[in-house]
């Protein structure tokens, strides 16, 4: 898929496609994956388009923060009190498919390491 800042997420983003939100604030969104590969697969992202971890610059410091207390907050709502799992697929070796930054919170089944 190609690079552009402007996704599938976006259009989340703006209700123009529907997703299963979870949760939002000014800074990010939390909908259900609608592939999951858990029985709890949420992505949380944030609402400025960067379109992968290695696009974030030093401005992006505190927005990166809030993502990972937004991904703490949205997995205890999700009731994973036994534990989760946290990816971010980068680029094309991670397996990265939309070009718009999110974090995978999968949980409610026991990780296997290495994964895939
Ligand atoms: P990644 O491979 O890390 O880029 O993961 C992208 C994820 O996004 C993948 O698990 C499926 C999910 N996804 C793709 N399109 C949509 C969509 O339109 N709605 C929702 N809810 N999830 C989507």
């Amino acid at each position: 898929m190609s690079e552009t800042t402007e996704t599938i997420f976006s259009k989340i983003i703006r209700r123009e496609i529907p997703a299963d939100i979870v949760y939002e604030d000014d800074l990010a969104l939390a909908f259900k994956d609608v592939n999951p590969q858990a029985p709890v697969h949420i992505l949380v992202i944030p609402k400025k388009p960067i379109p992968k971890l290695t696009d974030a610059e030093s401005q992006d410091d505190a927005l990166l923060g809030h993502l990972l207390l937004t991904v703490k907050r949205v997995a205890e709502q999700a009731g994973l009190t036994n534990g989760y799992r946290l990816v971010i697929n980068t680029g094309p070796d991670g397996g990265q498919t939309v070009y718009h930054l999110h974090l995978h919170i999968l949980g409610g089944r026991q990780m296997t390491w290495p994964p895939g």
